[in-house]
C-alpha cells in the first residue's frame, strides 16, 4: 500500500518524510521535487518566514542512479530559520534553562494552540504550534511530487488554481481549463488565479487586510486530467475515491470545506439540472483514457459512486483565514486565566496559493493510491503492463 509519514517541527531542524509502496524503476530527480517545493512557497500574501526559507528537497533514501529501488523514498527538508532557533528549539535536556517569558502561554483563537494544550498538557503552547504549524505541507508537497511523477507516468496531469480569495471571485471558473496557455497564466500569477481582474481585487483585498492586521481565507480547486476509468470502488465505504479525496483535502491545515464536481450546489437543483448525460461515440480509438462513453457536462466532478469515470476530476476546497492576526482577538492566559489578547506570532496574512499547490500534492497521493490498488505492480514495467492491458478492456467495452 502507498502511504507516507512526515515528521518535523516548524522552527526545528527540518521536516522527514517517508513515502512507501512506490514502484521500483520510477525516474525521479530531487529537481522535480523542488519545483513543487519553490510553487508552493510563492503566493502574494506569504510573511516573512518565506524570505527566510528556500526549500530543497534531499532524497535520501529509496532512489539509486536516478530511478526508484522499491524500497521507502526517505527525503529531507532542511529548515534554514533553525540557524535563529536553535536555542529555544534544541534536541538537548536542559528545558529548566528556558526563560519563563519564552513560553508561550496564550493560545491564538482559531489555531490548534488551546486544544492541543489542553491534549497534550504542555503549558509551553510553543509544543503544539511547532507541530501544527503549515510548515509541515512542505513534506507533504515533496510526497506529493513523487507521486506526481509516478501518475505522470500514465498521462495524468495535476493542476490547480485559486477561484476565491477574501469574497473575490473569478469569473467563469472552469471555461478555460481546456486551453492549453490558461494554466500557463494561472502559474504565472501571484495568486495562481487565471482571472487578471479578480487578481487585482484578490490583492487588493489582501493589502486591506494586512493593513488592519488581519488575515484572509478562500477557495483553490485542483483539476485532474487523464485519469483512466475505474479508480477507487463503490464496494465499500472506504473505498469510495470521493471520500479519500476529500479527506485527504480536508487534512490540510485550515481547510473548512471541500466539495466535487458541483458540490453543494447539487444540494440545491433538481436531479434534471445535475447529472451529467451519457453520450457514445465510436472510433474514439487509439488514445490513452479512451472511454467511447463521454459527457458533454461534468458536473459530477469526475467520480460517479465513488469511481472515477474518466472525465476530469474537480475538488474544491475553502481555507479559512490564517489564525494568527496581528491585530489579537481575545484569549486567556493559561497559567493566569487573565483575559489578554491573543499572542502575536510572525505569519502570513493568506495562504491560498501555497495551499492550492499542497491540495496537488495531496490529490497526487490519494490518486496514486487508487492507482496502485488496481494496477499495482512492484515495477513500474508490471504496473505498465497491468495498466494497458486494462485499458484495452476498456476500449473494448
Ligand atoms: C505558519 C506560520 C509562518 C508561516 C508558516 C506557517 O511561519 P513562521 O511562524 O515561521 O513565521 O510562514 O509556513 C511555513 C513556514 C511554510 O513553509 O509554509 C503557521 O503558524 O502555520
Amino acid at each position: 500500500m502507498l502511504r507516507f509519514l512526515t515528521a518535523g517541527e516548524s522552527h526545528g531542524k527540518g521536516l522527514l518524510v517517508i513515502l512507501e509502496g512506490i514502484p521500483a524503476d520510477l525516474p525521479l530527480a530531487e529537481e522535480e521535487l523542488n519545483l513543487d517545493l519553490a510553487r508552493r512557497q510563492r503566493g502574494y500574501g506569504r510573511g516573512g518566514r518565506m524570505k527566510i526559507e528556500s526549500d530543497r528537497a534531499e532524497i535520501f533514501s529509496g532512489v539509486r542512479r536516478g530511478k526508484t529501488l522499491g524500497s521507502p523514498v526517505g527525503i529531507l527538508i532542511r529548515n534554514r530559520d533553525w540557524e535563529n532557533w536553535k536555542e529555544l528549539m534544541k534536541v538537548e535536556n536542559n528545558i529548566s534553562a528556558l526563560p519563563a517569558a519564552q513560553a508561550l502561554k496564550v493560545p491564538r483563537p482559531g489555531h490548534a494552540d488551546l486544544a492541543g494544550g489542553i491534549k497534550f498538557g504542555h503549558r509551553d503552547l510553543r509544543n503544539v504550534l511547532e507541530r501544527a504549524s503549515a510548515r509541515e505541507t512542505a513534506a507533504r508537497t515533496a510526497a506529493g511530487a513523487v507521486c506526481r511523477r509516478l501518475l505522470a507516468e500514465f498521462g495524468t496531469v495535476i493542476k490547480s488554481q485559486v477561484i476565491e480569495i477574501g469574497g473575490a471571485k473569478v469569473k467563469g471558473e472552469g471555461s478555460k481549463v481546456k486551453e492549453n496557455d490558461y494554466w500557463e497564466k494561472v502559474e504565472k500569477s501571484e495568486l495562481r488565479c487565471g482571472d487578471p481582474g479578480a487578481e487585482k481585487r484578490m490583492k487588493k483585498l489582501i493589502d486591506q487586510a494586512r493593513s488592519k492586521g488581519d488575515t484572509v481565507g478562500g477557495v483553490f480547486e485542483v483539476r485532474a486530467f487523464g485519469l483512466p476509468p475505474g479508480l477507487g470502488s463503490y464496494t465499500q465505504w472506504d473505498l469510495r475515491l470521493d471520500g479519500r479525496l476529500a479527506g485527504a483535502m480536508m487534512s490540510i491545515p485550515a481547510i473548512k470545506g471541500v466539495e466535487i464536481g458541483m458540490g453543494f450546489l447539487a444540494g440545491r437543483k433538481p436531479g434534471s439540472q445535475v447529472h451529467d448525460e451519457i453520450f457514445y461515440k465510436s472510433a474514439v480509438g487509439g488514445q490513452r483514457s479512451a472511454v467511447n462513453f463521454y459527457r458533454k457536462t461534468n458536473r459530477a466532478g469526475g467520480l460517479e459512486g465513488g469511481v472515477t469515470n474518466g472525465e476530469e476530476l474537480v475538488i474544491r476546497a475553502a481555507m479559512k483565514p490564517i489564525s494568527t492576526l496581528l491585530k489579537p482577538k481575545n484569549s486567556v492566559q493559561i497559567d493566569t486565566k487573565e483575559a489578554v489578547p491573543a499572542t502575536v506570532e510572525r505569519s502570513d496574512v493568506c495562504a491560498v496559493p501555497a495551499a492550492a499547490v499542497v491540495g496537488e500534492g495531496m490529490t497526487a497521493l490519494e490518486l496514486a493510491r487508487a492507482f496502485l490498488e488496481k494496477f499495482g505492480g512492484d515495477s513500474i514495467r508490471e504496473v505498465r503492463r497491468n495498466f494497458l492491458s486494462y485499458l484495452r478492456e476498456v476500449e473494448a467495452y
